[in-house]
């Protein structure tokens, strides 16, 4: 068992993330078995689940004319259009049926908000907006991370880099994540992870 400062954080295990969902990951389902496995060993378990409205301002069907993939511009900067996925209360943004969700203390959603998109489970894409895991986590005195989950490059490695500035010190197991993998963005991901001072490790 780990010590009572490390929590795991399982980042998106949703059914639009894995294989016959909206946003499938390429075997996203993988991660599945070995989160749980890992699940035993930690005292702590947090789930973020991605959480969108259906009119959500990243959904290229929400732009006329824009195809998923494309880039746009919001208040906040550029942002990936994607396929509408994980949409409040749908089976699409149900956890995989398999992930040991009894065993989280504490569920956190993101995404939420129409005009802002969220890939860190830590501050909304616009950087400023906070999600609340960071005074939760401070107020239960975990310091240390380890994340899991999917997608490596997005929602991952957004959460790891924040929680690293933060002042956490952050591991990543790779073999328990997915990349969706855009344009190089996995490479791009893992050398950003790395800059930050997050571990990459492969189990
Ligand atoms: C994610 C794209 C859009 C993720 C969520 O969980 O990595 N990626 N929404
Ligand atoms: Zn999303």
């Amino acid at each position: 068992m780990r010590p009572a400062n490390e929590a795991l954080i399982v980042i998106d295990v949703q059914n639009d993330f894995c294989p016959g969902g909206a946003l499938a990951v390429t075997d996203g389902d993988q991660v599945v078995a070995p989160i749980n496995r890992m699940m035993g060993d930690f005292q702590a378990v947090i789930l973020t689940q991605d959480w969108h409205p259906a009119d959500h301002a990243s959904f290229a069907d929400n732009h006329p004319g824009r195809a998923p993939f494309e880039m746009i511009e919001l208040a906040y900067g550029p942002q990936v259009l994607w396929p509408a996925h994980c949409i409040q209360g749908s089976p699409g943004a149900a956890f995989h049926a398999d992930l040991h969700t009894d065993r989280a203390d504490l569920i956190i959603r993101k995404g939420f908000r129409a005009q802002i998109d969220s890939y860190s489970a830590f501050f909304e894409n616009d950087q400023r907006t906070v999600t609340g895991l960071d005074g939760y986590l401070r107020s239960r005195g975990f310091d240390s991370l380890t994340m899991v989950g999917l997608a490596t490059d997005f929602c991952v490695a957004y959460s790891a880099q924040d929680a690293a500035r933060l002042g956490y010190k952050v591991r990543v197991v790779e073999s328990a994540c997915r990349a969706i993998d855009l344009d190089g963005s996995l490479a791009a991901a893992r050398k950003a992870m790395t800059d930050a001072g997050v571990e990459l490790l492969d189990q």
